[in-house]
Parts: C-alpha cells; sequence; structure tokens
C-alpha cells in the first residue's frame, strides 16, 4: 500500500506515500480507506489527520493511470472523499508544499485543512485538458467564492496557501512543519461535540452570478478556441450553484467528456513529453554531474547575445569574446536593451535588469575564458571557423570544461575531432531568439561523455529549456524534418499551389505560421544557402525551383521588405505579390506541368506527413531516442499546436495505417520519391500500432 497509519496518542495518522509526488493511484487509494477504515473501528482513535510523505501532500491524481481499468478501479477518488465525508470522526487534512489536483480536492473532503505557509495549491486540471473531476468545482467554490475558484480552474495556475488566509479553505496556516499543528488541531477538534463541518453542506453565494458567469464563458471562449476544457471547466464551476449532488454530477459528465478528447491526450503527452525528454537511455540519472558556475560565449551577436541572455536570467555569470571590440558593445547593447524593453513593460524590475548585467563581462582575450566550465561558440556556420575556434579552446580552456557548439546542422564529432578532448564536446543548439525559444537540441557526439550529457542536461532544466538529445546527422531532429516540410511545400506550388493558400491550410491546422510567411521572417537565403551546399553534397535530393528564383529576385523576406509577400515598414502582414505568383505560375508552365487545384486537406497531410516520415527515419536510426523526444522538439521549437501534440503524436490519433495510406497514394504523384515510407511505419501500422505505444 502506498499510504502509511500510524496512531499518535489517539490520533490516527494517514501519509500518503507514493513517491515522487504522491500521486493517488490506485494502491494510494486503497491505502487512505485502509487507514479510514482502521481509525473508525479503533475505540482509541479520536480523530484522522490526512498528511503526505516528501516534497507533497499530493500533486494529484495519478496521471499515469489515465485512460487505464486502474483509473477507474474502486475505491475511485469520489469513494475515497465520500468514506472520509461519512467518517463519524474529524479529518484534518495536513497540507505541505504542492496540494494539486485530486489532491486538493481529497483535503476539501475533509472536515478541516491546516496548511504550511508557502504550500503550493492549485487545480491545474485544465491544463492537462481535463477538468477537477472530484468535486472540485463543486467544493472549491463553496469555500473562497465563485470568482475566485472560477480563476483558479480555468486557469490552473497555483496560488500559496498563505493568500487563502481567511477563507474557509484552511482552518488554521502555520510557519514550519504542518504535522505537529494539525495533529494539535484534530485533538481540538475531537474534544468539540460533532457534526463537524462539510464543505459540500456550504452554499455559494454570488450577488450577480449569471451575469458574472455569462462574461467568463464569453472571455474563456474567446481565448480557448483550441481547447474543449476551459469552456467545460466554467460549466461546471457553473453547476457549484445547484444542489451540491446534482452539481457533482454535472461536473463528472464534464469529466468523462475531456478525458477522452485528443486534445486532453495531446496535452497529458506533452506533459510527460517534457519530463521524459530529460531522461536519456543509456545515462543512468545519478550520473555524476559537472558544476557551472561560470558561463562562456564565443560570439556577442544575436545568438551570442541570447544565449547569454539564458544564463544571465538563471544567474550564472557570463563572459563573452569577440573578436572587435564594437562587436562587442553591439551584443551587450542588444543584452540590455532587450532586458530594458522587459522593464518597459514590467516583466522585470530595474534592479533585476542591474543584476543581470552585472553578471555580464566581456573579453577580447581567449585567456579570459580558460576558467569557464562550459563553454558555448556561437560563431557563423562554417566549418573552418568551427575548427579555428574548438582548436583554440583545446588550447585554454580548464581541464573538465565543457565545450559546446550552437551549430545547427555541423557534424559535432567532426568538431570535436579538432579538439584533444572529444569527450567533453557536445551541441547545445539554441532556437532563436535564444533567450525566448524553450528548445534546445542537445546534440550527442560519439565521444561525448555520459557526465558531459548529465550536466546539460541539468543546466538546460536551469535556464528553464526543454532540452531534447539528438544523435549527429544533418539538421539533427528539427532541421532535418523541416527540410521535407519545406519540400513539399515548394512542390504544392509547382503544382497549383500559391504561398497564401498553402500558409492559411498549415495556419488553419494550427501551425503558428506557414512555411512561406516563416521564410521570410528567418530569411529566404538561409535556405537558399543550404539548398545550394545539398546540391553538391545531395545531389539526388530535387527542391522546387521557386525558392531560388525568388532569392535570384533578391527577395530574401521581411529584412529585404519582400519574400514571398510584400511587407510595410512596420507592420508585419504579409501581402501576396502579384510578381511572386505570376513567377510560380510560370514556372510551372515551364516545367510542363498543368496546375490543379489542390485542397486544404492535401496540402495539410503533406506537410504534416513529410515531418512524421522524416521523424520516423530519425527513430530507425537513433538520432531520436523516443517518438516524444520528436513531438517536443515541435512543439517547443517550430510552432507545431499544442492540441495536437506534436507529429508523431498527431500521426497516431490519425492512425499509421491512414497515415501511410496517404503516403502510398502521394508517392504516385509529383516527386513521388520523397513518399518513401520509412519502414518503422509500415512496421507500426501492419501490427495496428502507434509510435507512442
Ligand atoms: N501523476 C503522476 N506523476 C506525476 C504527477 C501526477 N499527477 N505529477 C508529477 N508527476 C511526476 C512527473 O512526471 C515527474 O516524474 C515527477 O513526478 C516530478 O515531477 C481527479 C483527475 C506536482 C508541481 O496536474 O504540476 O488530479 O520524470 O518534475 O517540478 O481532479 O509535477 O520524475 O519520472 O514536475 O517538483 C492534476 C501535475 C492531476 C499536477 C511537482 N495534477 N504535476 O513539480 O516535479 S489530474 C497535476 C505538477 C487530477 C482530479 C484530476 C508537478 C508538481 P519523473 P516534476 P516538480
Amino acid at each position: 500500500m502506498t499510504a502509511q497509519y500510524q496512531v499518535q496518542d489517539g490520533i490516527a495518522v494517514i501519509t500518503l506515500d507514493n513517491p515522487p509526488v504522491n500521486g493517488l493511484g490506485h494502491s494510494t487509494r486503497l491505502g487512505i480507506v485502509e487507514g479510514m477504515t482502521r481509525a473508525l473501528d479503533d475505540a482509541a482513535v479520536k480523530a484522522v489527520v490526512i498528511t503526505g510523505a516528501g516534497k507533497a501532500f499530493s500533486g494529484g491524481a495519478d496521471i499515469r493511470e489515465f485512460n487505464t481499468p486502474k483509473a477507474t478501479q474502486e475505491p475511485t477518488l469520489h469513494s475515497v472523499i465520500k468514506v472520509i465525508e461519512n467518517s463519524t470522526k474529524p479529518v484534518v487534512a495536513a497540507v505541505h508544499s504542492v496540494a494539486m489536483g485530486g489532491g486538493l480536492e481529497l483535503a476539501l473532503g475533509c472536515n478541516y485543512r491546516v496548511a504550511s505557509k508557502g504550500a503550493q495549491i492549485a487545480l491545474p486540471e485544465v491544463k492537462l485538458g481535463i477538468l477537477p473531476g472530484a468535486g472540485g468545482t463543486q467544493r472549491l467554490p463553496r469555500v473562497i467564492g465563485l470568482e475566485a475558484a472560477l480563476n483558479m480552474i480555468v486557469t490552473g495556475n497555483p496560488v500559496p496557501s498563505e493568500k487563502f488566509a481567511g477563507t474557509k479553505l484552511f482552518d488554521e496556516i502555520v510557519d514550519g512543519d504542518v504535522l505537529p499543528a494539525a495533529i494539535a488541531f484534530a485533538r481540538n477538534a475531537a474534544s468539540a461535540s460533532g457534526p463537524h463541518p462539510k464543505v459540500r453542506d456550504l452554499k455559494v453565494r454570488h450577488e450577480n452570478a449569471e451575469g458574472f458567469l455569462a462574461f467568463a464563458k464569453n472571455t474563456v471562449a474567446a481565448v480557448a478556441k483550441n481547447f474543449p476544457a476551459p469552456g467545460k471547466c466554467v460549466e461546471a464551476v457553473a453547476a457549484s450553484l445547484k444542489p451540491f449532488d446534482e452539481g457533482l454530477r454535472l461536473e463528472r459528465e464534464g469529466f468523462m467528456f475531456l478525458v477522452n478528447t485528443p486534445e486532453s491526450r495531446a496535452l497529458r503527452h506533452a506533459f510527460f513529453g517534457e519530463r521524459a525528454a530529460s531522461k536519456i537511455p543509456d545515462v543512468p540519472s545519478d550520473t555524476p554531474t559537472r558544476k557551472i558556475e561560470k558561463v562562456a560565449v564565443i560570439g556577442a551577436g544575436t545568438m551570442g547575445g541570447g544565449i547569454s541572455m539564458n544564463f544571465l536570467n538563471a544567474g550564472i555569470p557570463v563572459i563573452v569574446l569577440e573578436t572587435k571590440q564594437e562587436a562587442l558593445e553591439r551584443g551587450v547593447a542588444t543584452i540590455r536593451r532587450n532586458y530594458e524593453n522587459s522593464a518597459k513593460k514590467g516583466k522585470l524590475t530595474q534592479e533585476k535588469v542591474e543584476q543581470r548585467m552585472g553578471l555580464l563581462s566581456t573579453t577580447l582575450s581567449y585567456d579570459d575564458i580558460k576558467d569557464a566550465d562550459l563553454i558555448i561558440e556561437a560563431v557563423f556556420e562554417e566549418m573552418g571557423v568551427k575548427e579555428t575556434v574548438f582548436k583554440k579552446l583545446d588550447e585554454v580552456a580548464k581541464p573538465g570544461a565543457i565545450l559546446a557548439s550552437n551549430t545547427s546542422t555541423l557534424d559535432v564529432n567532426k568538431i570535436a575531432s579538432f579538439t584533444k578532448r572529444p569527450q567533453d564536446v557536445v551541441g547545445m543548439h539554441f532556437f532563436s531568439p535564444a533567450n525566448v525559444m524553450k528548445l534546445l537540441e542537445v546534440v550527442r557526439g560519439d565521444k561525448t561523455g555520459k557526465d558531459v550529457l548529465a550536466t546539460v542536461m541539468q543546466v538546460a532544466k536551469k535556464i528553464k529549456k526543454t532540452a531534447v538529445v539528438s544523435g549527429v546527422c544533418d539538421g539533427f531532429i528539427g532541421n532535418r524534418m523541416i527540410e521535407q516540410y519545406s519540400r513539399q511545400a515548394g512542390y504544392l506550388l509547382d503544382e497549383g499551389a500559391l504561398p497564401e493558400q498553402v500558409d492559411k491550410a498549415i495556419e488553419k491546422f494550427g501551425f503558428a505560421m506557414g512555411p512561406f510567411r516563416m521564410g521570410d521572417l528567418a530569411g529566404n537565403d538561409i535556405g537558399w544557402a543550404i539548398r545550394k551546399r545539398r546540391a553538391v553534397e545531395k545531389p539526388d535530393i530535387q527542391y522546387s525551383k521557386t525558392a531560388d528564383l525568388l532569392c535570384e529576385m533578391g527577395r530574401f523576406g521581411q529584412k529585404t521588405g519582400a519574400g514571398w509577400y510584400d511587407y510595410k515598414p512596420g507592420d508585419r502582414k504579409p501581402y501576396p505579390n502579384p510578381q511572386v505568383n505570376e513567377m510560380i505560375v510560370q514556372h510551372s508552365k515551364d516545367l510542363g506541368i498543368t496546375r490543379r487545384k489542390i485542397s486544404d486537406e492535401e496540402i495539410v497531410e503533406r506537410l504534416v506527413y513529410a515531418l512524421v516520415n522524416e521523424g520516423a527515419k530519425i527513430l530507425e536510426e537513433g538520432i531520436a531516442s523516443k517518438a516524444s523526444d520528436i513531438d517536443m522538439v515541435y512543439l517547443t521549437g517550430y510552432g507545431f499546436p499544442l492540441h495536437r501534440g506534436g507529429p508523431m503524436l498527431y500521426a497516431d490519433q490519425v492512425g499509421l495505417f491512414n497515415v501511410l495510406q496517404a503516403m502510398q497514394r502521394y508517392a504516385k504523384g509529383y516527386h513521388g520519391e520523397a513518399w518513401e515510407p520509412a519502414p518503422l511505419i509500415k512496421k507500426l501500422a501492419a501490427e495496428g500500432k502507434g509510435f507512442n505505444g
């Protein structure tokens, strides 16, 4: 049983003990009921206290049980709470550290609640695409009021316990150890005559509930267009104005609807995917890590500056190395300007700006970075330049320093070979703007040490990045897959589509930005240079020539005010350009292609399945160790819609059999060679399985 029972001088203490966060899995729920039964059967026991071992009271229902028989196996959390509410002896929740989701609902089922100051209190179910399913939407409004409860449930955000002082949520809030206080409270309660209060007996009062709820419903509908849960949360909380059992029934209906939605599966997939990404199959979680107390960044350009900010934000000193003083000054000025802009928006205090800038130093000499624990180069993306830098680093960096390259496609093994310490070399591929994008691709060289990987994953968490380990290949995970996506986008133009139709179709699917708007933002000349390099290295890979023709027109994108679209100064809105569209139509003629009407569905299938197919190859080659890693790359680095869960989960939801059918259809069309299905897709489709099990 993952709940302990002991009696302390007439007070029974039930301790949830299901590491890491006392998730209310079936065995824990059983343990609580067994403990309650023992307490009620023992005449010497006058009251009961429920608390949690370790770092949480309870992090809520065990979300790993969702969509498995255990989730609904009795005693369900509802049944556990009913046992507590029917207790003839007072039950006190001793809440510390974290009480979230079902954990808070469990506490709300008790007669009394004592909390330690600073405990994080939340009903975060909405972030998993569901709603509090064990009475939270009915009991929370009864103890903190309709508006405060609705806000907590619709946002899912944690609130420190002391904010609820004076409400019926907590009868006492204590500094320090909550258990002794709760036991004393229970002893007092036991001496008082019953009946002891039940939250369900309280009434929700609001002077204009109807008006408030109508406003809330409209507000939520406006911002949650891809997610059904927030709207259902409003409906469930509105039911708290009805008799308790009716409200509970309506809450249950809402929960059962949401838990089976694809959006909830996507959100739960992302929740676990984020955590699973930090686990590297052959790197034990107790691998010793190196201390990182001083970071050096080589290059004060856009990437170097953004990279530096991540460490400054985490309170880690950074020294930036450049070759010219004016480059250093420009870089530092950009960093300061970014912080000042955040301060102007109220996101940062001026004191914090100065504190972070105070951690930044600069130099023109490699000698000044020799004591850095981690050195990240963000210099020009050309192997010769990398070679010069890493040979120099090999000379000056102290033994044990981690030498990281921010390269976005170059061979990290080759870069490591420029040093006598390949075990200390790793790729840390940040995404622009590096101080904003959450994704960090950690590129593992053949010789990269396991402790180096463990250290970089630890540092990534500290600088609030979602780190995903990639093997060495051209483009690692994200860029290798986007290559195939871009190829299909170009082919669609050759066959009959125009940029605006392609972008609109995939943005309707949920992407933040379609391929042509993205090209204009990133710079079409970057892809142009890569295609020229590829033409030499991989002549068999064909692309639509339209992107090259566009660059030959000097239309590099927003930076030149014109790309696939036109742009007006100060306006990032894309305006279709007749000459570009004429060029595309003319190119089809030059190819002898009779342009055809292409459906939005085909556009979405070809762009997304191109990602899926390449992702499957990346999995087969071991470049990525799990499908959820690929999904995390796309959710955090490429604007893939969160409500779809990432390309690999989306393919699972469509069904790999159907994905394969579509790919085989496209294989008969224009440049069908691009649709050779990855063997893994054929295998899983034949077995009726998905990438994520
Ligand atoms: N179930 C199962 N595992 C969980 C879990 C949960 N609820 N919460 C966390 N974990 C795992 C997590 O995967 C990781 O595992 C480890 O615990 C540490 O997590 C009926 C139905 C609690 C604030 O949404 O917000 O109750 O990677 O790295 O930073 O209405 O975890 O170590 O193997 O995040 O200290 C509602 C989700 C559930 C809370 C701790 N509850 N969790 O943060 O550690 S639905 C939640 C969190 C529900 C009821 C409904 C955080 C945390 P591993 P961590 P942390």
